[in-house]
This record gives structure tokens, sequence and C-alpha cells, in this order.
């Protein structure tokens, strides 16, 4: 299996050239849903230790429906198959730079939420203009064990959120543990209280939100994943997410640009235009850097050949 694997803002993304299980045609949410029920092993393989490491996020490439994408991807964590994915994009926008497959300009990439469009501006700076997103509840209550009363909102931005702003807990490294229990914590009371998607759909991430002290920055985030690991990056589809939340408070204006750092530091450029449904269009810029190329290899006699499960 030839694998190429970048970071964007300190957050990795392991681009799947070959060497995966065949998911047939078709749209590529079924082909997506697809790899979720019927290709676990394979997906956990690949991302967890020894091949994997925690927050990596895997980008299959795939043969696009639309055939004015230069690919499809479906983008997964060792936990779960995701709809979209904003660093991942980024990531796999620039391999594909370093492939040659594609030059500085613009060009569209089909996941299983949709299309999106990203613009190459360089070899490490990518903008991403993702599908619509939007905020669905706004200050929802959630009662969580050994928080008490938790206020968010929930917003999609080709994943599921449940945003906290305030953060309770400051935004710092120096708390990425106690952040992350909290996160873990209010992402299960928000499936056991039924609160999610329009369509039911679960919170699968958490965002605590409190403004930078940086001159410049606007705001800083902590971002749990499916994995129950943290985003190193400040996360392309929160980030979206959180847009249309600064959008339908009124706070943030069509065009204009603000900087989000992650807990880490790492920044992303974010600006949105009004989408058609009523939503926002978000378009994020970041960087990435491709770190290494490599064949995985399963030996069946590996006794760690499936990873290490814990
Ligand atoms: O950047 O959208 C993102 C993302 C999702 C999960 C990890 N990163």
């Amino acid at each position: 299996m030839h694998v190429i694997d970048s970071h964007t803002g300190g957050e990795p993304t392991r681009v799947i050239l070959d060497g995966a299980p065949d998911l047939g045609t078709g749209p590529l949410a079924e082909r997506a849903r697809r790899l979720a029920t019927e290709h676990k092993a394979f997906y956990r393989s690949v991302m967890l230790e020894p091949r994997g490491q925690p927050a990596m996020v895997a980008a299959l490439l795939v043969e696009p429906v639309d055939p004015t994408c230069v690919t499809g991807v479906i983008y997964f964590d060792v936990d779960a198959v995701l709809g979209m994915c904003g660093h991942g994009t980024i990531g796999l926008t620039v391999t594909l730079a370093h492939l040659g497959r594609i030059g500085v300009g613009i060009h569209r990439i089909e996941t299983p939420a949709g299309v999106v469009t990203v613009e190459l501006h360089d070899a490490n700076t990518v903008t991403v203009t993702n599908i619509e997103s939007r905020r669905v509840q706004r200050a929802v209550t959630l009662d969580v064990a050994g928080l008490g009363p938790v206020i968010g909102d929930i917003a999609y931005g080709g994943n599921w959120f449940f945003i906290i702003d305030p953060s309770p807990i400051p935004v710092e490294p120096a708390n990425i543990r106690q952040m992350t229990d909290a996160a873990i914590a209010i992402r299960e009371a928000s499936i056991a209280q039924g609160v999610g998607g329009e369509q039911g759909e679960p919170v699968d991430h958490v965002i605590f939100q409190e403004p930078s002290p940086k001159d410049g920055i606007h705001s800083r985030n902590f971002v749990l994943c499916p994995d129950d690991a943290y985003d190193r990056s400040p996360c392309g589809t929160g980030s979206s997410a959180r847009l249309a939340c600064l959008a339908a408070d009124g706070v943030l204006a069509a065009g204009e640009e603000i900087e989000q750092e992650s807990v880490i530091g790492s920044t992303y450029r974010l600006s949105y235009q009004p989408g058609p449904g009523g939503g926002v269009i978000p378009a994020i810029t970041g960087q990435a850097y491709v770190m290494a190329e490599a064949r995985l290899i399963f030996d069946a006699n590996d006794p760690f050949k499936e990873g290490i499960e814990t």
C-alpha cells in the first residue's frame, strides 16, 4: 500500500494511493458507508500504532463520480469514516502537487459530503472552499456527568460539532488532558440525550472556543475528534461550523477574514460567503508539508498486523 504522509498545522494526513479494498462504484457517501461497515479492520490497521499515530486522518483516493473533480476522497480516522476533513483536504492538495498531479490554481475534489474547491497558492498553501455549513441549534443545555449543565451550539461543517464558547477550561496545551476528558463526556452526553443534527446525526466532534490573547488572532480552539485525539490544527470542518455560528450571531460579516489558532498555536485564515441554503460557504486557508512517502506492509506472520488494540 503506497502512502504519503503530510501534516497541516501539526495534524497528520496519510494519503492512500493504492492497495485499499475495492469499494465499488456509486455515490461517495455510499462507498464511505461500505468502508465503515465492511472494512473496519482495514482502516483501523492503517491508523492504529505501530503503522499509524494518534490524531492521524487517512485520505483514501477513489474515482470521483463528477468527472470535473481531480479525485474523489474518503477520509477516516481510527474510529470513524468522516464526511469531510478540512486539514486532510489541505494535506491532500499539497500531496497531489508533490506528486505532480496538480499545479498552482483551482481544482475540485469530491468528498462524501459533497464537492469542495481547493486553490493551491504555492507548494504548501491551500484555500479550501468547503460545502455549505450551518448552525442547527443555538444554546442547547446538556447535563454532563462530572461537569453539570454545559451550554453549546450544534453546527455542521462536513462533520457534526457541539461548540462551547466561551470554554469553561482555558484553551492551553497544559489543559489538553482535562479538555479531552471533558469533551468526551460532552460528546457522550449529547449522544445519550439525543442532541445532534436535524436527522438525528450524532455529534462526532466537540469544540472549546475562546478569544486568543495574541495580537491579530481572533480566537483559539481545542477540537476533540472521533478517535478521542485532539486536532493539532484549528480543524477545517470545525472552523466551518464555527463560521456558521459567527454568521448566525451577526458578529462576523461575509467576506471579513479572521485568523484562528489551534491549541498548539497553528493557524488558519477564515472567511465565508452566504450559502444558497441559508448557511455559509466557508473558505479556509492553511499550510501543509509532506513528511514521508512509504509502502505499508501487512505481513501475515506479524502478530500486530491489524494494529495494537488497547
Ligand atoms: O480539519 O476538518 C478537519 C478535521 C476533522 C478531523 C480532524 N481534522
